[in-house]
């Protein structure tokens, strides 16, 4: 017979919504909506849904978020010629490019300028958000781990579409907004400085993004094969014995001799995925900056196999 293996399935523990705490820093009525419970939701996560916080962060977030979306959309629209039709059909191929020859000023509306202007609402946006996840933690009393590796997330962000085009002194270097184009970008930008697989930080990211998937998979799968004796629930695993965290640490160390912490599993998980954006990030930014050629470069110093 089948045996419950808990992969997809929880069970779901449905009280009074729960409203959060109330002290001087969090208060109850800055919680918006009135709290609902859906199934789904509980088959992914927690079923309840709210109340949630928006709060000045907030807003400028999704407003500007918005305003990109809005501005992307209606070029797509002007491109298609307001066609329903040829815009769905279109739809992953159409792109609002940066504008090319115009270095760092502003130029035309229809050749760039839009452009400039959805990437400055994505700037505000992205770093508003940013603010909101430090404010929130901040008022909940949490250490800002969150915000750090978002923040990690975000150096790349930027050196692909602020930091780099800055000191290459064109716009045009940064990234369409398009779902192809963006994919186009990103093979040209390796072809045109002489394969990025040659460059070391390029190498390094997919390190710990490779890590990353392996790691989560390990966690993940650990936790789930323990929580039929409670390993989910962390806190008194950690420092009772004979445990469901204590069975997840002896299976690994049975294993391959070695086995993280309840605590330390989360550091490894927090630097690779950390790890992999901040490489990134440091790979792009010496690329046409300080690097022009990878492959020249990898030859240059012992990186590139000698087969001659
Ligand atoms: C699952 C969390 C949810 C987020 C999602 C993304 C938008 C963009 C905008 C049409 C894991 C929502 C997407 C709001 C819509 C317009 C104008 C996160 C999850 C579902 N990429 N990329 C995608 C972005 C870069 C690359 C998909 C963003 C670099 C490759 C999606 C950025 C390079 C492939 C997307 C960004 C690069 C993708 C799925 C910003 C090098 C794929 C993303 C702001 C790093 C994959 C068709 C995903 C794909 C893919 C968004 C930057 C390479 C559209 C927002 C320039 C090789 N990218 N990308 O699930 O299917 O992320 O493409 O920097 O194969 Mg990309
Ligand atoms: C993009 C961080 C910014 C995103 C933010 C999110 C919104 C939307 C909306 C939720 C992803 C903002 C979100 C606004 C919100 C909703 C609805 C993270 C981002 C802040 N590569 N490559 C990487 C591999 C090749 C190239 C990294 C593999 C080729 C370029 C990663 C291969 C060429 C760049 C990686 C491969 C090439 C990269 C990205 C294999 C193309 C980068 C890590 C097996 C032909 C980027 C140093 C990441 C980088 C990058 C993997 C091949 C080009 C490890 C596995 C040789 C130009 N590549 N790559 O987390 O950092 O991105 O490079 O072939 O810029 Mg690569």
């Amino acid at each position: 017979m089948a045996e419950y293996q808990n992969i997809f399935t929880q069970v779901q523990v449905r009280g009074e919504p729960e409203w959060g705490m109330d002290n001087e820093n969090n208060l109850i009525e800055e919680r918006a909506g009135k709290p609902g419970f859906s199934n789904l939701f509980g088959w992914f996560g927690n079923a309840q849904l709210g109340p949630v916080y928006l709060g000045p962060f907030g807003v400028v977030s999704l407003a500007t978020g918005f305003a990109w979306f809005f501005i992307v959309g209606m070029s797509y629209w002007a491109q298609v010629d307001y066609s329903p039709a040829l815009f769905m059909r279109e739809l992953f191929y159409l792109s609002l490019e940066p504008p090319v020859g115009y270095g760092l000023g502003f130029a035309p509306l229809d050749d760039g300028g839009w452009w400039l202007i959805a990437s400055f609402f994505l700037l505000v946006s992205v770093i508003s958000w940013w603010i909101r996840s430090y404010v929130l933690a901040d008022q909940l009393g949490m250490g800002k781990h969150v915000c750090y590796a978002f923040a990690s997330a975000i150096w790349l962000f930027l050196v692909l579409g602020l930091i780099r085009p800055i000191l290459m002194g064109d716009w045009g270097e940064a990234v369409p907004y398009g779902i192809f184009s963006h994919l186009d970008w990103t093979n040209l930008f390796s072809i045109t400085y002489g394969n990025l697989f040659y460059n070391p930080f390029h190498a390094l990211s997919i390190v710990f993004l490779y890590g990353s998937a392996l790691l989560f998979a390990m966690h993940g799968a650990t936790i789930l094969a323990v929580s039929r004796f409670g390993g989910d629930r962390e806190i008194e695993q950690i420092v009772d014995r004979g445990t469901a965290s204590e069975r997840a640490a002896l299976f690994w160390r049975w294993t391959m001799g070695f086995n993280a912490t309840m605590e330390g599993i989360h550091r490894w998980a927090w630097w690779f995925a950390v790890l992999t954006t901040l490489t990134g990030g440091i790979g792009i930014l010496l690329t046409g900056t300080v690097v022009d050629d990878w492959s020249a470069w990898a030859d240059a110093h012992g990186y590139l196999p000698k087969i001659y």
